[in-house]
């Protein structure tokens, strides 16, 4: 049974709506389903850890009093961004995490009694995000509202995977520069680095640039990643070790580029050791790696409380996640533009409706409508549709 006082230390931190929803109770499930897509990638995603030609995602769809609440899983079906797979995730909410769903528990208590299963932050957040989609949808709130935001115009943000030339590289930012992207990514990895970057930055000298390395460098490369200070970057995302915050607190003090995390931070304790630890001076946030939006909510009013900006991370998400990451964009502190891009440079055709695209200035708008505001489109969704399984309703 969940103390008050845990309740008020999940707490810590978030509006006064948002510690309301909290203490919503969850009422009994019709029907649970999870289903397994695979929609083809536009081009393959290349990173110095796996190359992705297609978006394999678990959904869940929830089902109550026939109003639907979906979630979108982020983990891959391979362990090589993350130690999570489609595969565990649809395991652990079957076994561990939905049962505990009982009808009359409340959404927070929900999350205390996810503490005892150890990890799974991407599981976790599958099954928050369907429930809290379904409570926004049955009182008829856009997510954002539900979260106790307004809606505010969203900046807009490019993640280049590795290219195969220099060229190729030069004509992919000269696209996302052209279509009025607010801030440019590149992946970046050994050896192909600081000549690939500082080729782009002169060729758009007053471009908002990082790069992301997504572990690929160990301390012993402090001097060569150094190199990379004569760019102005906005920050290099994980440079060292996936779960990794000591080495990269000896890294910082040797660059002048802020550092940023990603892959080591699952939680607010493990944002709270990296700002301890001078670790980095910016975090990216990936709803899905920290258990959800709650957690990224009290994640981000850490790191506002310290002056440390955070932005919205992506995993390449169909239209359902990505959604999802534009409501989340609205919290208080998410002051820097994220990896939040068209739905066009991923997806010849996406699952979900509307796409997201670019307005005036480079902005993004919130979709409109009840929770996350986009819908699957039934006939999409069954062209690229895996599988799907009805799971067992929890019970009380
Ligand atoms: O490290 O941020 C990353 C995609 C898959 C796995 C890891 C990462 C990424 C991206 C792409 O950078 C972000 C996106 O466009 O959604
Ligand atoms: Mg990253």
């Amino acid at each position: 049974m969940a103390q008050s006082a845990d309740i008020e230390t999940l707490c810590l931190g978030l509006s006064k709506n948002f510690q309301s929803l909290l203490e919503e109770p969850l009422g009994p499930l019709d029907r649970v389903d999870a289903v397994l897509v695979s929609v083809p990638f536009v081009e393959p995603f290349g990173t110095s850890v796996a190359s992705w030609a297609v978006k394999e995602a678990l959904l869940l769809r929830l089902e109550q009093d026939g109003a639907v609440g979906w979630g979108e899983c982020v983990a891959d079906p391979d362990p090589y961004y993350a130690g999570e797979t489609t595969v565990t995730a649809r395991h652990l909410i079957q076994a561990f995490l939905l049962p505990e769903a009982r009808p009359g528990r409340t959404l927070g208590e929900l999350l205390l009694s996810w503490r005892r299963v150890r990890g799974n932050e991407m599981a976790k957040a599958t099954v928050e995000n369907a429930f809290l989609d379904l409570i926004a949808r049955r009182k008829g709130l856009p997510l954002h509202a539900l979260l106790g935001q307004p809606a505010r115009p969203i900046p807009s943000g490019i993640s280049i995977g590795l290219r195969p030339t220099l060229p190729d590289l030069l004509a992919k930012v000269e696209e996302a520069v052209e279509q009025g992207y607010h801030r440019v990514k590149l992946k970046i990895q050994r050896g192909q680095d600081v000549a690939w970057v500082a080729a782009v930055r002169e060729r758009f000298p007053d471009l908002p640039l990082m790069a992301d390395a997504n572990g690929d460098y160990s301390l012993a490369d402090a001097d060569h990643l150094a190199e990379l200070d004569a760019f102005a970057l906005t920050m290099i995302e994980q440079p060292l070790g996936y779960h990794d915050i000591v080495q990269h607190a000896r890294l910082q003090p040797r660059l002048k580029t802020p550092l940023c995390l990603d892959e080591s931070i699952h939680s607010l304790d493990d944002a709270e050791a990296a700002l301890h630890l001078d670790a980095c001076r910016i975090l990216n946030i990936k709803q899905g790696r920290v258990g959800g939006l709650v957690e990224s909510a009290r994640i981000a009013a850490l790191c506002a409380a310290r002056g440390v900006p955070v932005w919205s991370g992506g995993m390449d998400e169909t239209g359902l996640g990505r959604a999802l990451n534009l409501h989340l964009q609205t919290l208080p502190g998410f002051t820097l533009p994220g990896d939040t891009s068209e739905t066009r440079r991923y997806f010849r055709e996406d699952i979900a409706d509307p796409p997201v695209v670019l307005g005036p200035g480079g902005w993004i708008a919130l979709p409109g409508g009840p929770g996350t505001g986009v819908t699957l489109d039934p006939a999409r969704l069954e062209r690229y549709t895996l599988g799907r399984e009805r799971l067992q309703p929890p019970v009380s």
